[in-house]
């Protein structure tokens, strides 16, 4: 333990800590810009670059104060720091300025208006002119991919989406390119995005602080889809969504909306509203099916679960070579989409081709999931459009809808009935579980005693467990993060891993941390609440098990036939890119 002062305060706090540390947990704000100090998603990004955090410590042998950026400087024995002084605040206010004198000036119109940490600073160092204002960065925007747009204009180099990209998902894209004023951080060679081997998982997205990397934005294209009258658009929302929503309307976090949210979907116009519970518990239909069938014939063990697109395309790129051990059952999203365009549209006689399905997600590589050529049927996309949950807040906002004072309504049949497993798909762990609850009633043939599996959740980045099925017992595997994913198959391609079924989620925390929900800002409580929140809504559901939703059955009874069976594999499942 050391003793210091920070301001006027005495503290004492363990050897090492930081000065910003140290001054938060004494309740002294320091303000900062390209810190992240993510404990529970393992992100730290401590580059020290935007010097935002500067403070004054007293040096008492010449009684004269050095300015130290209180993020890498350590509290020693005795040390006073001073956090208000006149310089220090100049000099918080200097890097900013500098920032901004070679950052567009379009707020107004940029993606992140209101969002922008690099704009909240400015409006809290009090900046009132740019003093260096001049020549500026002037690259093209990169607007080759899907998923992903990059204006390296409007990069100050804070390196938090290099962290995300290469240490926590060890995917590599992204570094800093160019030399002095005209640097900034891209793919390697500046390549466009659509060529690196991005996988779109948006984590670099979720991190940047201004607008240099963004989703693309298709929220025109759903008012344009649902404004012609010749369309029947269709709307489904992911398990993620109900928990985050209502922070875009100044909400607590983990507050559950879902009522609300199809409300809004109604007024704005949707011809139906669907839940991608539906298509999570028809999900699990398939993969329980799937790991019974494995499990009986010592088929391909372990099976890893492919409902995360990031996930699946960090596979095919990384491990080519394990392509044969994910599930090929399609993406919930991609589920109901098939299923809307197909046994839907056929029980309520509308033409499919007019069909337009937009599925919410809390992420962005769904975006160039959807345009995958083997998720489409008979040359139709199943999924038209995605969109992120921003963009409906954006949409609800554009509306004019006033969220917060909206009744609760509830999701259209048939495909709206769901169950508490569908709704833990949205966090980690969440869709294992859930396979779990249906595989073991099945094996065994008589119900859960209990039904939570709370050896399956936990905030790790991996997490091992053994399950006890009837007098088997199954060792399951949970990894969130593509970093983590990288240990786990790198464990199964040495044949070191002796798993039966493996969870993998690109996100840390999985997809209530998805590179589309609403920005955590560096706040990992917000993620917490999210998840607590998926459990609730869990408890709170009359069925809890993806195998006892009624409208599943009567699908499968009038229309599938049976799980896993020939029209099923036809419909619902796919293959992998080598
Ligand atoms: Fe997820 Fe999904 S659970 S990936 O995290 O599987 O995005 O929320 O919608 O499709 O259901 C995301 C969330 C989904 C899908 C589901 C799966
Ligand atoms: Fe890296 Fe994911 Fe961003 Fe692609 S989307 S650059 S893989 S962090």
């Amino acid at each position: 333990k050391i003793k210091a002062r920070i301001n006027d305060q005495e503290i004492t706090v363990a050897e090492g800590m930081t000065i910003l540390e140290a001054a938060h947990r004494a309740g002294v704000k320091i303000p900062t810009l390209c810190h992240l100090d993510l404990h529970d998603l393992q992100l730290y990004n401590k580059t020290a670059s935007c010097r935002v955090c500067m403070v004054e410590v007293v040096d008492q042998r010449n009684n004269r104060n050095r300015l130290v950026p209180s993020c890498v400087t350590k509290l020693a024995e005795g040390m006073a720091v001073r956090t208000d002084t006149r310089r220090a605040i100049i000099a918080r206010r200097a890097a900013v300025e500098l920032l901004l004198s070679n950052h567009p000036n379009e707020c107004f119109t940029c993606p992140k208006n209101v969002e922008c940490e690099l704009q909240a600073l400015a409006k809290e160092l009090n900046v009132r002119e740019i003093r260096w204002e001049g020549e500026r960065m002037s690259y093209p925007k990169d607007m080759s991919s899907d998923a992903i747009v990059k204006d390296a204009n409007k990069c100050i180099y804070c390196r938090r989406c290099e962290t995300a990209c290469n240490e926590v998902q060890t995917c590599g894209i992204l570094s800093g390119i160019g030399r002095g004023f005209n640097s900034f951080v891209g793919p390697f060679a500046n390549i466009p995005m659509v060529e690196s081997s991005c996988t779109y998982c948006g984590q670099c997205v979720q991190v940047c602080p201004t607008a240099a990397l963004t989703e693309v934005y298709h929220t025109d294209k759903v008012w344009e889809a649902i404004n012609d009258p010749d369309k029947y658009v269709i709307v489904q929302t992911a398990p993620a969504i109900r928990v985050a929503l209502g922070e875009l309307f100044g909400m607590e976090a983990g507050t559950i909306v879902t009522g609300k949210m199809v409300t809004a979907l109604k007024r704005m116009g949707f011809d139906a509203v669907f839940d991608t519970d539906f298509g999570a518990d028809l999900t699990i239909m398939e993969e329980a099916s799937e790991l019974i069938y494995r499990l009986q014939n010592n088929k391909t063990l372990p099976i890893l679960t492919n409902c995360c697109p990031a996930w699946v395309k960090f596979i095919e790129q990384q491990f080519p070579e394990l392509i044969h051990v994910p599930s090929t059952c399609k993406s919930p999203h991609i589920m109901l989409g098939t299923i809307a365009k197909t046994y839907y549209a056929e029980k309520m006689g509308i033409d499919p081709d007019k069909i337009v399905m937009v599925s919410v997600m809390p992420c962005i590589a769904k975006k160039a999931e959807a345009k995958r050529p083997e998720l489409t049927k008979d040359s139709r996309n199943n999924v038209d459009i995605s969109i992120t949950t921003r963009e409906l807040g954006a949409m609800i906002h554009e509306a004019g809808i006033e969220f917060i004072k909206l009744p609760d309504s509830e999701f259209d049949s048939p495909l709206g009935e769901t169950t508490g497993a569908g709704v833990i798909f949205g966090t980690a762990g969440g869709v294992i579980e859930a396979a779990l609850r249906t595989a073991s009633e099945w094996i065994t043939g008589s119900p859960l005693e209990k039904i939570e599996f709370e050896e399956l959740r936990g905030l790790e980045g991996v997490r091992r467990a053994t399950v006890k099925i009837g007098d088997r017992e199954l060792n399951i595997g949970i990894a969130s993060g593509l970093g983590n994913a990288r240990h786990i198959l790198e464990d199964i391609r040495e044949g070191r891993a002796d798993y039966h079924a493996i969870e993998i989620m690109a996100c840390p925390g999985g997809c209530i941390a998805g590179g589309g929900q609403p920005y955590h800002h560096g706040n990992d409580e917000i993620v917490k609440k999210r998840r607590e929140a998926i459990y609730r809504e869990d408890r709170s559901k009359t069925l809890r098990k993806s195998h006892e939703n009624k409208e599943i059955l009567e699908l499968y009874r009038t229309y599938l036939g049976e799980p896993f069976g020939e029209k099923a594999h036809e419909l619902l499942h796919t293959h992998f890119e080598k």
